[in-house]
C-alpha cells in the first residue's frame, strides 16, 4: 500500500500561507490514493515557486528550463510510457515562456498531466504581470496597470479539444486531490490549472476572494458537451466553477506510432548493427 508519507516531508522555501502548500499536499494524497508509488512517477517542473514543488516530492525529477517542462514531458513519456509523467509548473512558465509547447501538448495529446500553480503573477521574481493577470491589475512593474488582456488557459484547451480540463482551487485540498486522480488516470493529455492564492504578491486574489466566488460544476454538467464546457470555461469574476469542465477520447500521440507498440523504448537494446549498416550506406 503507498501512503502519504512515501512522498517525503521536506522543508520548503515558500511564504508561509502560500497556496503551494495545499497543492503540495493535494498531489501527494492523489498519487498516494491511486496507489501510485514514487518510483513510478517522473515530476518535470521549469523555473518559479511552483516548479520547485517536486524539489519536496520523493519521486523522480527532472527540473529545467523556464517554459520548458512539456517538451521534457514529452520526451520523456515517450521513452518510457510505463511512467506517471506530472509536469508542473507557475502560469507564467506554462502559458507565459512555455506558452507554445503548451498549445502543441495540447494539440498532441501525449498522456501526461499538466498541473499549472495558477497565482496570476510571477511570484518567484516578485510579483509581476503574468499571462493570467487580469487587465488593469497594478503591480510594481504595471504601475499604470497590465495592459493585456488575459489568457484564459481553459478555454483555449477546450478549443484545442484537450482530453482533460479541469480547474481546482489550492483551498480545497480534498477537491483537489480527487482532480488530480482523475486527470492522472485519463488516456491523454490532461490540464488541471489551480487557482493559487500568492499571499506575498497577489493582493487580488486571496483566499477569502475566492472563497466568495468558487462552486463545484453544476452536477448536470456533461464534460463532452464543448459548447457548455466553453460556457463554464468563460466564467470568471462574481462565479468561477471548479470541477471537470471537458474530456474526451481521442488518440493519443503515442498512439500514431507504431514503434511504441513493444513497449517502452528505454527497455529496448538498440540494433547497433543494423544503424551501423545504415549510416555505412548514407557514406
Ligand atoms: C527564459 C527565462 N526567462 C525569465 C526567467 C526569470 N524567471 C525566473 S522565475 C520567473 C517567474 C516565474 O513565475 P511563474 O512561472 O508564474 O511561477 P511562480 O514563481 O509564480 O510560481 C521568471 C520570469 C528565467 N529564469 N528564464
Ligand atoms: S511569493 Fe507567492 S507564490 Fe511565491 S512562495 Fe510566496 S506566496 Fe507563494
Amino acid at each position: 500500500m503507498v501512503s502519504v508519507e512515501d512522498y517525503g516531508k521536506y522543508e520548503t522555501a515558500w511564504c508561509p500561507g502560500c497556496g503551494n502548500f495545499g497543492i503540495l499536499n493535494a498531489v501527494k494524497a492523489a498519487l498516494a490514493g491511486a496507489g501510485i508509488a514514487p518510483h513510478q512517477v517522473l515530476f518535470v517542473s521549469g523555473i518559479g515557486q511552483a516548479a520547485k514543488t517536486p524539489h519536496y516530492l520523493n519521486a523522480n525529477v527532472f527540473n529545467g528550463l523556464h517554459g520548458r517542462h512539456l517538451p521534457v514531458a514529452t520526451g520523456a513519456k515517450l521513452a518510457n510510457r510505463d511512467l506517471v509523467v506530472i509536469a508542473e509548473s507557475g502560469d507564467g512558465c506554462t502559458y507565459g515562456e512555455g506558452g507554445n509547447h503548451f498549445l502543441a501538448a495540447v494539440r498532441r495529446n501525449v498522456d501526461i498531466t499538466l498541473l499549472v500553480h495558477d497565482n496570476r503573477v510571477y511570484g518567484l521574481t516578485k510579483g509581476q504581470a503574468s499571462p493570467t493577470t487580469d487587465e488593469g491589475v497594478v503591480t510594481k512593474a504595471q504601475p499604470f496597470g497590465t495592459a493585456s488582456a488575459p489568457f484564459n488557459p481553459l478555454a483555449v484547451a477546450v478549443a484545442l479539444g484537450a482530453g482533460f480540463v479541469a480547474r481546482g482551487y489550492a483551498g480545497d485540498v480534498d477537491h483537489l486531490a480527487g482532480l488530480i486522480q482523475a486527470a492522472v488516470s485519463h488516456p491523454g493529455f490532461a490540464l488541471v490549472d489551480i487557482l493559487q492564492p500568492c499571499v506575498s504578491f497577489n493582493p487580488v486574489n486571496t483566499y477569502e476572494w475566492y472563497r466568495e466566488r468558487v462552486y463545484p460544476v453544476p452536477d448536470d454538467h456533461d464534460p463532452a458537451d464543448a459548447e457548455a464546457a466553453m460556457r463554464l470555461a468563460r466564467q470568471w469574476g462574481d462565479r468561477i466553477p471548479l470541477g471537470v469542465l471537458y474530456r474526451n477520447d481521442r488518440p493519443t500521440f503515442e498512439a500514431h506510432f507504431p514503434i511504441l507498440e513493444d513497449g517502452p523504448l528505454v527497455g529496448r537494446r538498440p540494433d547497433y548493427e543494423a544503424l551501423g549498416a545504415a549510416l555505412a550506406a548514407r557514406r
